[in-house]
């Protein structure tokens, strides 16, 4: 058998941060998460797979815009002409208190607020049973994972769907532990909210597709989907499918020697030119940090003109979202701290409910509380409190431990 692992859509995406991007760019932007998921359909009708399964945040929020409903209506539309199955999720972005709202075409089953089963029989004739649940609020605080049914023995496979992420009761997302559910003695876990690809179990798998279309510079490096095959001996087995050929990507940028204003930007451009051949590539530079720039070059760089400058000189494969220096590693400590010490400290006063506390009635302002839904793992969270007050205040804490 073979199916279709996505998730997070985020097909109303914003791309905050964008303004300065030109007209024609901004708009192949705006229209990319829509071209990903007729790609997405696209792929599933050319692999003949025998179904799809969506695992949340397909929409970016709880409310969506007409144009993101009508085409993911249409592309279901799609794929219910073939008679391929979706198996389909709402997430923490997207949580719908009333299901009743959505009409579907008939090949879609959309999982309620409590963990449901549905079997489907592939054209092989296997049995499969796919397992998931919707969010019908912002947050889930406790481990779906109980609520769950062991795979039985009238099955050839078992697959979880699961929208949430590793963590302990309380938590905002689902919380699970990959144990408990390879204990269900599932086939596959298809998981859904953390944007980057990732296996958490080789085998059986325990994957997150990432998202669908990256929305800005943290979330870089190829996006799509999963093709998940079964072997012979009986294994699934995950394969990623690119479908976005806009790509964020921080650049390392290798420079040597002393560089003025102009020969900086000969250099740069030349290298993206050769390095960006095909699609659009959002670049994010950074110049080592024993670079030298002559006093026309190091005004230039830091007070912007020199990104001005490049985006002057962009095509339609590349363009500069920013241009930093990477920051020395000092080599003795400010005020004190070791870097251990710090972290450590970092990890008991930054924690996810620490913010959502700190937050309160603020997450009625909706910029906050998309922040806020943003998929950023505590140890995200820690690192960005982190880099915030060590730029703020200056502190350096021996250099054993970059914050990125
Ligand atoms: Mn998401």
């Amino acid at each position: 058998m073979k199916f279709l692992h996505a998730a997070d859509l985020h097909l109303d995406t914003p791309f905050l941060g964008l303004s300065d991007l030109p007209g024609d760019l901004q708009q192949r932007l705006i229209q990319a998460p829509l071209a990903a998921l007729h790609r997405l359909v696209d792929l599933a009708l050319d692999e003949r797979v025998d179904f799809v399964l969506l695992v949340g945040d397909l929409f970016d929020s709880q409310a969506q815009s007409v144009q993101a409903q009508a085409a993911l209506m249409s592309e279901l539309e799609r794929l219910h002409r073939v008679q391929i199955p979706v198996l389909l999720s709402f997430g923490n972005h997207d949580f719908q208190p009333d299901l009743t709202t959505w009409h579907f075409p008939a090949n879609v089953h959309v999982f309620g607020p409590q963990v449901e089963t549905v079997t489907l029989t592939t054209s092989a004739q296997e049995r499969v049973a796919v397992s998931g649940f919707s969010y019908g609020q912002r947050w889930v605080a406790t481990d779906p994972t109980a609520a769950y049914p062991l795979k039985t023995s009238t099955e050839d496979y078992h697959v979880g769907t699961l929208h949430g992420q590793v963590g302990q009761a309380g938590d905002h997302y689902a919380p699970f532990s990959v144990g408990e559910l390879l204990e269900k003695h599932y086939d596959y876990w298809a998981l859904g909210h953390i944007h980057q690809r990732q296996t958490l179990n080789a085998q059986p798998p325990v994957v997150y597709a990432g998202n669908l279309q990256g929305r800005h510079r943290g979330e870089t490096g190829a996006k799509g989907a999963l093709i998940v095959t079964s072997r012979g001996d009986h294994q699934l087995v995950p394969t990623f499918k690119a479908l976005t050929d806009i790509v964020w990507t921080d650049w390392p940028v290798s420079l040597d020697g002393t560089y003025s204003r102009a020969s900086l930007l000969s250099v740069l451009s030349d290298q993206l030119n050769a390095q960006a051949t095909h699609g659009l590539q959002l670049v994010s530079l950074t110049l080592p940090a024993s670079v030298h720039l002559d006093e026309g070059a190091e005004l230039a760089l830091t007070q912007g003109a020199l990104l001005a400058q490049l985006r002057a000189k962009a095509n339609a494969h590349w363009w500069p979202v920013q241009i930093e220096r990477a920051a020395s590693t000092p080599t003795t400590p400010q005020f004190g701290v070791n870097a251990a010490t710090w972290q450590a400290a970092g990890q008991q006063v930054v924690t996810a409910t620490a913010i959502a506390d700190l937050a309160g009635n603020l997450l009625n302002e909706a910029f906050l509380n998309t922040a806020l839904l943003e998929d950023t793992t505590p140890e995200q969270w820690q690192a960005q409190v982190m880099r915030l007050l060590t730029d703020q205040y200056h502190l350096t804490t021996g250099g054993a431990n970059h914050v990125d």
